[in-house]
């Protein structure tokens, strides 16, 4: 018989466990063990779960890559003693933790679920409990000794994702998240409904997980709009540091064809800079050369970001600089899904 599977809770902060500061009226995050009084349910799970907590839990738009690299850790130190982990994480930034997790965990073969809530697990109309449990749920579920869940994924009202592929899309429902060109993983309904085919293949090999800590900074996220200046761009172009943009273009990665406009790119990708086009719109692909919109840009050099989302984005180029990729295996590498996060 197989045992229990183990799964670490490791609490960051977020909704999920604040309350309301009487003084100012705002919500902070509060101790972790008074969030744990408020779901007895947990007790009930056919899985041993034990808790860890950020020492300061925050709100999730204090988060940044130094934390990503504690959280990191936190799962690289206790990756042989559990099954899965479950990352309880403010809403507003979950999707680009979810996605640099993605990255910076390589050869993750044990399930990193990451969830959180609307409303704080205290609120009589909380969606906190039915989030937590079914992501610790979903992260216990193994086959043949081994997990099904083999990736970083994000667990949402009902819906459990490719973390990589998810957006927030609204403050105000519970259906805070979409995965606009992945299908969702698994349904929560009366049962559990797996899409299995569409998760990340078990692994075979089963080669030891590697943490890639270091993640580069020098990137810019800068979307177009009409009216944009050719000063306003210059300048940011001309910052010394500047490694990688992400351009959010419109459509199917379209831009203007103003000379300037081109000018600045061409002579950024000559630079080295690395220019990833990806488009506004909230689903379908980047197609560079679809129109004559964008036949410029893909002549000028500038990498394809397809269908990922801006989030995927950003932290793919965080961490393909992090690990020093050479420039001449940059685009391909970008170009190339490495966690299910594009085409
Ligand atoms: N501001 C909160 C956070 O991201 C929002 C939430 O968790 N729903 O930490």
């Amino acid at each position: 018989m197989q045992s229990k599977a183990k799964i670490l809770l490791i609490y960051t902060g977020g909704t999920i466990g604040m309350s309301k500061d009487f003084e100012t009226g705002a919500l902070k995050a509060f101790d972790f063990s008074q969030l744990l009084q408020q779901v007895p349910e947990l007790q009930q799970l056919d899985c041993e779960v034990d808790s860890v907590s950020f020492e300061k839990p925050i709100d999730s738009s204090n988060m940044n890559p130094k934390i990503w690299g504690e959280l990191a850790a936190i799962i690289e130190d206790n990756y042989t003693k559990f099954d899965g982990f479950v990352v309880l994480h403010g809403s507003d930034t979950m999707s680009y933790t979810a996605s640099a997790l993605s990255f910076m965990l390589e050869n993750l073969t044990k399930p990193v679920i990451l969830t959180g809530s609307q409303l704080p697990v205290g609120d009589l109309r909380t969606d906190a409990k039915e989030n937590l449990i079914t992501a610790i749920q979903t992260a216990s579920l193994r086959e043949k000794g081994k997990a099904v869940i083999q990736e970083v994924c994000l667990y949402f009202e009902y819906k459990l994702y490719r973390g990589n592929r998810t957006t927030k899309v609204n403050a105000e429902h519970f259906q805070a998240f979409n995965s606009p060109n992945y299908p969702c993983l698994v349904e929560s309904g009366v049962h559990l409904k797996w899409n299995k085919q569409l998760l990340w293949p078990v692994s075979e090999i089963g080669n030891d997980l590697k943490v890639q800590y270091l993640l580069d900074t020098n990137v810019l996220i800068l979307k177009l709009f009409p009216g944009i200046s050719e000063t306003v761009l210059r300048s940011v172009f001309s910052i010394p540091s500047l490694k990688a943009v992400v351009l959010e273009t419109y459509g199917a990665g379209n831009a203007t064809t103003e000379k300037w406009f081109l000018k600045i790119i061409q002579t950024a990708v000559e630079k080295g800079v690395y220019v990833v086009n990806v488009t506004q719109c909230s689903s379908g692909s980047v197609n560079m050369g679809q129109y004559e919109t964008s036949r410029e840009l893909k002549l000028a050099g500038v990498i394809s970001g397809k269908d990922i989302t801006t989030e995927a984005a950003i932290t793919k180029l965080m961490y393909l600089l992090g690990k020093n990729t050479a420039p001449k295996d940059f685009k391909t590498f970008f170009e190339t899904s490495l966690r299910g996060e594009m085409i």
